[in-house]
Parts: structure tokens; sequence; C-alpha cells
């Protein structure tokens, strides 16, 4: 069958072939096993599992730099995750649920393969509808298997919404994750530093260099990095800026989309910059990616 994938977080849309069937999980693969994920995160990162508390208070939705204030919101307290979910959790909530995920039931997800050159700015020469990609082996049949501290990815926003009831919360508002990302941010703030230190270090996993044909990688990650590689945010939280994009369950407008926020491994300077709390991208709701996780929040 072929499938329309509208890719909404890029702004753009393309039409992939994807073979019809089921994926039959890897060799050596079981559901929900940990023991099928590379396990280990490098020195240096590394992040405390649970929740923390975001206090009530007031936000500026929509912040976005010099002319651009946005609009006070308040928001009542809710405590969020510390960091994305990981491949880790997602594998415990499978084993304890047998849960399959819709990737894993249409038989592959949208993953980003970088080109060797480009003709245009279609998002069809970097975005395949790659055959087995689910959060087990998030490049594919026959790809690395998922890495237990990164983010899970491949997942929809039904799949995330699963995971959340059985974590005992929900997926934030739009309000609620702009408000976490903020942290204790005072005034406006240049788009840039949410990404980047004064001296111009990378401070959160996005993309160096030109995408998608150059990645000089400054920030030691051309893909997804394990969780809490990068410092928190003055609220505790690690990754609210790139690495993973995440579900909120804000509506998008139009029928099925939902809004994603904090940009991922893939936004760049000269390509989206949605590394910034302002920053959305509506994204069909039945469609996982590899740059696409989520975290949960819960009522006090
Ligand atoms: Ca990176
Ligand atoms: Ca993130």
């Amino acid at each position: 069958m072929t499938r329309r994938v509208a890719l909404g977080l890029i702004g753009l849309a393309l039409v992939a072939g994807l073979t019809g069937g089921a994926a039959a999980p890897a060799s050596g693969d079981r559901a929900g096993d940990v023991a099928t994920i590379r396990a280990a995160a490098p020195a240096g990162c590394g992040a405390a599992n649970g929740r923390v508390f975001v206090p009530a208070g007031a936000t500026t939705l929509g912040e976005d730099g010099p002319g651009r204030p946005g609009s006070n919101v308040r928001v009542e307290g809710f405590w969020i995750d510390r960091h994305e979910v990981t491949n880790r959790q997602f594998a415990a909530f499978v084993a304890a649920t047998g849960y399959v995920t819709q990737a894993e039931r249409e038989g592959g997800s949208a993953v980003f393969v970088q080109p060797e050159s480009l003709d245009g700015d279609d998002a069809a020469q970097w975005w395949r509808f790659v055959r087995g990609a689910s959060w087990r082996r998030p490049h594919g049949a026959g790809g690395e298997l998922a890495h237990a501290d990164e983010p899970v990815v491949h997942v929809t926003f039904d799949d995330a919404q699963v995971y959340a009831h059985w974590a005992g919360g929900v997926l934030p508002s739009e309000a609620q994750w702009e408000r976490a990302a903020r942290g204790d941010q005072a005034g406006p703030r240049s788009p840039a530093a949410w990404a980047y230190d004064a001296s111009g270090k990378p401070i959160a996993n996005t993309w160096q260099g030109e995408f998608p044909l150059n990645q000089v990688g400054d920030d030691h990650y051309d893909g997804l990095a394990p969780v809490g590689c990068f410092p928190p945010n003055a609220f505790g939280l690690d990754d609210m800026i790139g690495n993973a994009w995440e579900w909120t369950q804000s509506a998008a407008g139009g029928e099925g989309r939902r809004i994603l926020k904090g940009g991922s491994f893939l936004c760049a300077f000269n390509y989206c910059a949605n590394f910034r709390p302002a920053a959305w991208q509506a994204q069909e709701q039945d469609l996982g990616a590899s740059h696409i996780g989520f975290r949960v929040v819960s009522s006090p």
C-alpha cells in the first residue's frame, strides 16, 4: 500500500511507499525484554528518574525573542518527568502490559536518513518509511537495537497516551510543556540562547552545520543522545530543548493533528531552528518518527 506521510514537523509532506504486512520482531527480540536493548550510557550522561514539581505560575507562552513577547498564561502546578521517557522505561511498560505499538502493528515508521546530495528542498529526500522501524530498532529491521537510556521514539500519540495512563499521568498540554521548558526565565531571551551558551557551546542536542547534508556535531551526538547528557534547566528537567520532539495533548488544528514541542537533534539554524520553547510543529497523531518521543505529567 502507499501511505501519505505528512511530516508537519518539518513543514513539508512526502509520499512514501510502504509494503504491507505487520513487522515480525527481529530474530531474538521479545516483547518487553530489556535484554534486547543496548545498555550503558556514556560517561557524563545520566538523569535521575522520577518527576519534579513545577509550581503554579505565569508563563509567557510563545515568547520568542525581541518583538515577540508572547502572552501571559497562568498554569497550575503539576508534576512532570525529569526526562523524556526512555527505552528502558518503555520496555518495562511493554513487559507489564504486552502493548504493541502502532509502528509494530503497521510494519514500519518514518526514519531520517541523511542524504548525500539534494535536489530542491523536498523532505522526501531525507525521510523514509522504513520497514521494521519501531521503538525496538529505531533504524529499521536489521538496524541496531534501541539504546536503553535514549528517548523512546517511533511512538504515535496513542502509544504515548497509553504509556502515560499506565504510568499514572497524561501527556502535557502545550502550556504545561512550555511552562516547564522555560524554567525561571524572567524576560525576553534570544531564541539561540535556549540551545547554545554565550560562547556558542551547545547546551542541547540539536544539529550543527547545514541541514541535512552537513553535520559538524559540536554537541557530540549526530542522532539521539541518552537522556541527561546536557545541563538540566532551572526546574531540573533534562532535554526539554532538543534530543527528541515531545508529544503534547494539545490539538494542532485540523483533524488528527497534535502539537509537538521542543525540537530535536535535527533542528539546525538553517532549517526550522525549533530549539526553543516557543517553537511547535503540527504532527499527524497516528504517525511516529525517529525523532519524536514524549514525557508524562500528572496533577498534584
Ligand atoms: Ca546533535
Ligand atoms: Ca526533548
